[in-house]
């Protein structure tokens, strides 16, 4: 079987470097993406042993950027048999009549409009190919909402619906689309939530055994290395004791 290769955004830390690892570790070769290049330079380091690896540092809301980083792909790299659409965050948890306009915008422009552009720079490939595998990181927060989680849950929904449609826009060019929605995974995500507030972000993980990134790159992995016919289309993967968006035990 030929080697595939992966893009993944948002690589520099959580669940995109995870699954960048376990990728690796299972001759992957890796496209790496985040903001943070010198994360990025440093996990090419430690991969380039095991795989080919491409790092591209762009932030996923310049469309002109988006575009030309993937546009400067060496001949290498070019075909792109897997996209991890993975870049994006949580910005404050707020009500809606006190949420800060800048945290929405960093919401909507990462969340849903960075994917919409690294898709459609992927897309075209994939169908020149007429083969591809897209896995949509959505959430729980796409299925559910919760206080406070307004216009996160709401980025996330929309998350849900381009999971749904590129699925059907697509379908008849053998390209697989899905979504990975994970319930609560201790990452970096509570800390850019709160924007570097670490006891903050330490205390949602508290008293319960939380998801690891580790966690989910294993069901990625799983994922993508089903039989090309099997196209897993969504699923929602929950800590033990988390039940729902708003119910978790905590010892
Ligand atoms: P992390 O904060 O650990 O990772 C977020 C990643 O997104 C980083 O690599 C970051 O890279 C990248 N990113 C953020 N903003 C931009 C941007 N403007 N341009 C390019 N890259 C960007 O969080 P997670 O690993 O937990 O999150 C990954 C995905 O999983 C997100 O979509 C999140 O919504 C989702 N998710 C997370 C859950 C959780 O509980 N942790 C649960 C459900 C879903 P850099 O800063 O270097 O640009
Ligand atoms: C991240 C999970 O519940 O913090 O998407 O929104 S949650």
């Amino acid at each position: 079987m030929s080697t595939k290769t992966a893009f993944i955004t948002g690589a520099t830390s959580g669940i995109g470097e995870a699954t960048a690892r376990l990728f690796a570790e299972n001759n992957i070769n890796v496209i790496l993406c985040g903001r943070r290049a010198d994360r990025l330079e440093k996990l090419q380091t430690e991969l380039a042993n095991k795989v080919s690896v491409h790092t591209l540092s762009f932030d996923v809301r310049d469309k002109k950027a988006v575009a030309d980083a993937i546009e400067s792909l060496p001949a290498e790299f070019s075909k792109i048999d897997i996209l991890i659409n993975n870049a994006g965050n949580a910005h404050g948890l707020d009500p809606i009549q006190t949420g800060s306009l800048e945290d929405w915008d960093a919401m909507i422009d990462i969340n849903v409009k960075g994917l919409l552009y690294v898709s459609k720079a992927i897309i075209p490939k994939m169908m020149a190919q007429q083969s591809g595998h897209i896995i949509n990181i959505s959430s729980i927060a796409g299925k559910e909402v919760y206080p406070n989680g307004n216009v996160y849950c709401a980025s996330k929904h929309a998350v849900d619906a381009l999971n749904q449609s590129m699925r059907m826009d697509l379908n008849g060019n053998g390209i697989r689309v899905g979504a990975i929605n994970p319930g609560m995974v201790d990452t970096e995500f509570s800390e850019v939530r709160f924007k570097g507030d670490k006891e903050r972000a330490a205390n949602v993980y508290k008293g319960f055994d939380a998801l690891t990134a580790h966690d989910i790159a294993d069901v990625i992995h799983f994922v993508v290395t089903r039989p090309y016919h099997v196209n897993i289309v969504d699923l929602l993967i929950l800590p033990t004791a988390q039940a729902s968006a708003t119910q978790t035990h905590k010892s």
